[in-house]
């Protein structure tokens, strides 16, 4: 449909230009909007530019309209240039400027237009006093025919273009964190793998082009951290997000040289008493380790982390990151019926109440026809580096 627009405009263009008595070749060929109410219908989007930014483009068959997004502060003056370094010699451009997004697009007709203001045939044009808001600027070919590389290039005219959004760079989005869980899932789900390798293959396997595009395609709902550009988006906000799941999903490399410790025969009792009360598919097991405070002071995900490493695991374990609310493994020591006897004696035991829980969990299927659940709950004790793991685990059919 695109294809067939822009032909029709072609050629409407070329009939024209042809009736023309000056011989006029300076008629330029916008994209061709054909009824349609909006720019970007009729060209390619090709990416975000932020101000500083030249990007490099190419024509590979005539009749393209290559288009790049950028958001622009209230008053901002922009000069937006087809370079000659990067361009390709004899090449013959045009370039509009539509916007600002209204919501629902950028519009049907250029704020600017221009041929040859810049080197030779390249275009160079400028904007002044723009009002705040994504605009879109448009590379064509001058008659829609050329091809060959180009470079275009974004700058500031007026001191402060870019929109003042405060970009928290130091956690990950929430989008893109709700991404990466998604891919996770979807790999242990397609490859029955573990999530830590399910991680390692979402993060190895990161097109940073397409992931940018993806939530950066110069909409009005563009997620926030569009606005610091590709470049930081990939270098810092993605490496941000990638810490984040190592630290979840990939063991320490040096783990917390754990010693085992004992629990007391009360607490073998209850964890018995459980394992007997719980229907045919279940397990309940628990044991004790200890690290040395004087030279580790992990984090949860740490402990966690070199548990699973600990674990002769029915299955793949994965950390599930982070610390988790005391009541969510009170409550699983509720469904075991050892909730009050079992908190009494971990702090007999363990001569502290305080304590902060962590758990990994994963799911497998030992046989056709069944599924099997387990999560080790990992409650750290801070103070003496005793941690005492749970484990409980149910099939279902
Ligand atoms: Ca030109």
């Amino acid at each position: 449909m695109r294809r067939l627009g822009l032909i029709a405009g072609v050629v409407a263009m070329a009939a024209f230009a042809a009736c023309g008595d000056d011989g006029n070749t300076d008629v330029l060929i916008e994209p061709v909007l054909d009824g349609k109410s909006d720019v970007t219908s009729r060209v390619d989007i090709k990416g975000n530019m932020r101000f500083g930014d030249a990007l490099a483009g190419s024509f590979t068959e005539d009749l393209e309209f290559h288009a790049y997004t950028f958001a622009a502060a209230d008053g901002a003056s922009v000069v937006a240039e087809i370079t000659q370094l990067g361009s390709s010699r004899g090449l013959d451009t045009t370039l509009f400027l539509y916007g600002p997004n209204n919501g629902s697009g950028y519009g049907s007709s250029a704020l600017v237009r221009d041929d040859n203001d810049g080197w030779g045939a390249l275009s160079k044009l400028s904007a002044e006093r723009l009002e705040a808001g994504s605009y879109l600027l448009v590379v064509g070919t001058k008659d829609t025919a050329g091809r060959g590389d180009y470079r275009i290039e974004l700058t500031c005219a007026s001191g402060e273009c870019a929109p003042k959004v405060v970009v928290d760079l130091a956690t990950c989005p929430a989008d893109l964190e709700y991404y990466f869980e998604e891919c996770i899932a979807d790999d242990v789900f397609d490859s029955q793998s573990s999530p830590q390798d399910a991680w390692e293959y979402c993060r190895d396997n990161i097109d940073v082009v397409d992931l940018y595009e993806t939530f950066c395609n110069g909409s009005a709902d563009d997620a926030d951290f569009c606005s610091v550009g590709e470049t930081v988006f990939a270098n810092e906000i993605l490496g941000v997000c990638a810490d984040q799941f190592d630290a979840i999903h990939v063991p320490p490399t040096t783990d917390l040289d754990v010693i085992q410790w004992p629990i007391s025969d009360e607490m073998d009792d209850l964890l018995l008493a459980a394992y007997d009360g719980c229907s045919d598919y279940c397990t309940v097991e628990g044991f004790a380790v200890k690290y040395d405070t004087a030279k580790f002071d992990p984090t949860i995900d740490e402990v966690v982390n070199t548990i699973i490493g600990q674990l002769d695991a029915p299955v793949p374990y994965g950390n599930d990151g982070g610390e988790r609310p005391r009541a969510d493994f009170e409550s699983e020591l509720s469904v075991l019926e050892i909730r009050d006897e079992m908190l009494a004696e971990m702090k007999t035991w363990f001569s502290s109440d305080t304590f902060i829980v962590g758990s990994a969990s994963g799911s497998a299927q030992p046989w056709a026809g069944v599924d099997l659940y387990a999560t080790a709950w990992v409650v750290v004790y801070p103070d003496s580096g005793i941690v005492f793991v749970m484990e409980s685990s149910y099939a279902t059919e």
